[in-house]
Parts: structure tokens; sequence; C-alpha cells
């Protein structure tokens, strides 16, 4: 690892971070916004009277387009609402710190201006503005992170599942079912896409792979792409989908050699802490991809407890958005942004840079920590008013976040309990914060 020393006149060399330097920021983040946006998105998980059961970003696959069939989506994409602005705006004003986005998607059709291919934004669709582009340039203004989400997988690609396609899907399980061309469609087109991304847009934060599970895609694969980037952008962030490290689609690295940076649990929250970098990617709904139909909406006050259970845990948060076809974000989505951004508003202390909690989960909520403080995120008021704390814990002060009158406390034989306040504070999640 170069030092971080740059005295001399190298002044365009890159500083080259050590691995913590590097994570930093994105340790410290704990709250990011991830986008399933592309053609499915006109398409909303319909298709006469069928409804695409889980994500609608699996359209094509599901809903049994053929490729030709699908290639008319593409070319209706048109999403003149789209405004990269406003959606970083959204972001950063519900608590996010990054920004992930789907620059393809295992349909193939890519959102930025690519050159190695004609399946994109630029020849593909009629709206020729590279979404890519807009975005990071609107991030990078309003000062968020921008990272982009990448499959390794490709339906439309005829070296890599385009010319076994549907029949891969329909084997998919089947280890054997492989694209003999696929070291092809690695070197001469997947790899050239990520080196565009990683090229033309600036600081490219995140790289977020997916679709490593096919037989395809090997470990020498995964590891040569690893090293591919950071050759380019040596301080960004990648994703343990890149190589095969996980344990079949349970989310979490296998022990032992595999790259990556992070791991990604997928629509759940571990049960407790992990000691290593993770990030709990979740939608708001049953589906990542835009689509109507979905009813499965978790509540704000669900969504503010799930962040707050990550934090607790160590890891980060990934909350997904399927804007529509014509580049809204869904009203449902909106309102829970909102209610998010409110909270973090008021509590964001006890989140942003906080640690992982270093006590048992309390019965009534959830603990995280600073450097001589421990927060403690109440779920459940207790009744009787009466807050027990850790045994462990040795208090100097206990007040409401918001507020920092010194609240009661009493010893027990089993530790401090804080009196709270006798009326609940009107909040998803009340946070105490409890100098150490
Ligand atoms: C993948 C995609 O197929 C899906 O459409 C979406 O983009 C999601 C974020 O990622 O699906 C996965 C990937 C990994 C697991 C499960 C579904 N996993 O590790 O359990």
């Amino acid at each position: 690892v170069a030092s971080m020393n740059t005295g001399c006149a190298q002044t365009k060399k890159v500083v080259q971070l050590s691995d913590d330097e590097r994570m930093e920021w994105w340790r410290d983040a704990k709250f990011g916004m991830f986008i399933h946006w592309g053609a499915y998105s006109i398409i909303g998980g319909e298709r006469g009277e069928k409804i695409a059961g889980g994500g609608a970003e699996w359209a094509m696959d599901k809903l049994d387009y053929t490729i030709e069939e699908y290639e008319k989506f593409p070319a209706m994409f048109n999403p003149e609402l789209f405004n990269a602005d406003d959606w970083v705006k959204m972001a950063k004003d519900a608590g996010m710190k990054y920004i992930v986005i789907t620059s393809k998607h295992h349909d193939g059709f890519g959102l930025w201006d690519s050159k190695v291919s004609d399946y994109d934004i630029m020849d593909a669709s009629p709206f020729k503005r590279d979404i890519i582009k807009e975005l990071a340039e609107a991030s990078r203004k309003q000062g968020i992170k921008f990272g982009v989400y990448h499959s390794i997988v490709d339906w439309h690609h005829p070296q890599a599942q385009g010319n076994l396609y549907p029949n891969y899907n329909a084997g998919q399980k089947d280890q054997t079912v492989v694209n003999p061309e696929f070291p092809q469609y690695y070197k001469n087109y997947l790899k050239p896409q990520v080196k565009e991304l990683l090229t033309n847009y600036g600081d490219i934060d995140v790289v977020w792979f997916d679709g490593d599970w096919i037989a395809d895609y090997t470990t020498e694969m995964g590891k040569e792409m690893y090293g591919f980037i950071r050759d380019m952008q040596p301080n960004t962030i990648i994703n343990n989908r890149v190589d095969k490290g996980r344990k079949g689609m349970e989310g979490m690295d296998m022990e032992g050699n595999f790259a990556g940076d992070f791991g990604t649990p997928e629509q759940e929250i571990p049960a407790t802490g992990i000691d290593e970098d993770w990030e709990a990617c979740m939608t708001m709904n049953g589906t990542w991809g835009y689509k109507p139909d979905d009813t499965k909406w978790k509540s704000s006050e669900d969504l503010i407890q799930k962040l707050v259970d990550i934090v607790s845990k160590g890891g980060n948060f990934l909350l997904n958005i399927g804007p529509d076809g014509y580049g809204r974000f869904p009203s449902q989505s909106i309102r829970r942004l909102k209610a998010l951004g409110d909270w973090t508003d008021a509590n964001g202390e006890a989140v942003y840079g906080a640690k992982a909690s270093p006590f048992d989960m309390p019965e009534w909520g959830r603990y995280t920590s600073k450097e001589g403080v421990i927060y403690a995120h109440i779920f459940n008021w207790p009744e009787d008013g009466k807050l027990k704390l850790n045994k462990a814990i040795k208090l100097k002060k206990a007040s409401m976040l918001t507020n920092a009158a010194t609240l009661k406390t009493q010893s027990t034989a089993d530790g401090i309990v804080v009196e709270l306040p006798t009326e609940k504070p009107d909040s998803e999640v009340i946070v105490l914060k409890l100098e150490i």
C-alpha cells in the first residue's frame, strides 16, 4: 500500500489509501439508496393478465418475453420526468449518504453511453441521455457518494446468457448450463463496460456486482475483475458479489480468500453482529423494479427500526427505490423517504459514524455506540416508564438525544434503571444518549 505522503510533485497521481482509510466513509455512512431502474420499469411486472411474482426487474424472464419481444421496451424507454438533481436530493433529504444505481441489470440494457454496446440508452432508446453521467454529476454536486450496480448475468448478449435464453434460466440451478463463449463476453464486453463506467464518470465510489452465481463466471474472473477495478480507481469499494465468495445465496462471505470489500446479505438482517464489513440491501415493498401491483409496503416505523437494527449490528443499510418508466419515484416510497429523513434529521448522531452495540440486544430495542457514549434506541416504550440498562453500563449522564436535560436514574442490583419522561415522545424510535 502506497503511503499517504505525497510531498513530491506527482500531483495527478491518486493517493492510494490503506484499506481502513478507504473504507472509512462507507463505514460511517450507514445508509444508502439503491435504485433499480431500466426498461423493465415500463413493464411494471405486468403482461396481460399475468403478474410477475417477486421482483419485477426480472420481467423479461418471469413474463416469458423473447429477446426480440423485450427489445421493444428499451425502444420505448423515454423517461422524460427523470431529473437527477431531484433524485439525489430525495436521497440526501432521507439521510442517505450514497447512491447505487443499476448501470445494467440482467436484461442487459445499459443506462450509460457505451461504446462497446448498441443495447444502451444512446443506441437502443429514444431518450439518448446518459443517465449514469447525470446522476454521477448530480451526486458530486450535492456531496453524496455515487456507485453502480452491474450485472454479470446478461440475458441479451449472445456470448453470455443470450443464445441460451430462456433455457438458460430454466436450467439456472443446473450449474452445468454455461455458454462456452462466456470468456469472450467477459473479456470483450463485460470488462470494457466496467472500464467505461470506471473511467468516464469521475469517482465511482462503490461497484456493486450481481449475477455471480452463474457457472460461467469463475473465481479467477472475479479476482481479476477486482484487481482490474482497483487499478483504475484504487479507492473504490467493491461488494463481494464480484467473486464467488457467497455461500450459495446466503449472502455472506465464505471463510477463505475471495475478493470483495463487504458482504451483501439480501432482504435480511443477520441475527447478531458480524465482525466484517457488510451491507443489507432491502426493498421497501416486495420488488426491486417498479411494480404497481405490489402491496407489500413496509411501514416507515419498520424501516427506521431496520436502519437502527442494522447499525446496532455494525452494518450498512442500502434501501431500494424502483422508479417508474417515466422517471418518478413511487409516492409510497417518497412518503417513506420523508419519514426516514425526519427521523435521521433528529437522531442522526446515534447512527452516522456509530458502531455496533457492545452489549446483548435489550428486549426494548437496540444499542449503538460511539467513543464515550451509548445510544439506547427504544422500539417498545416500557409501560412503567422505567428503562433497564445493561448491567455493564456505568453511567455519567442519561438524557433524551433531543433534550439535554438529565434524566433520573436508579442503581439496582441488575444495573441502572432510567426514568423516562411520563409522556412518550411522538417518534418511531426514541433515542437516549448515555454518557459513560
Ligand atoms: C439479485 C437480482 O437477481 C435481483 O433482481 C436484485 O437486483 C437483487 C439486488 O440481486 O438477486 C439476488 C442476489 C443475491 C441473493 C438473492 C437474490 N442472495 O444472495 O441471496
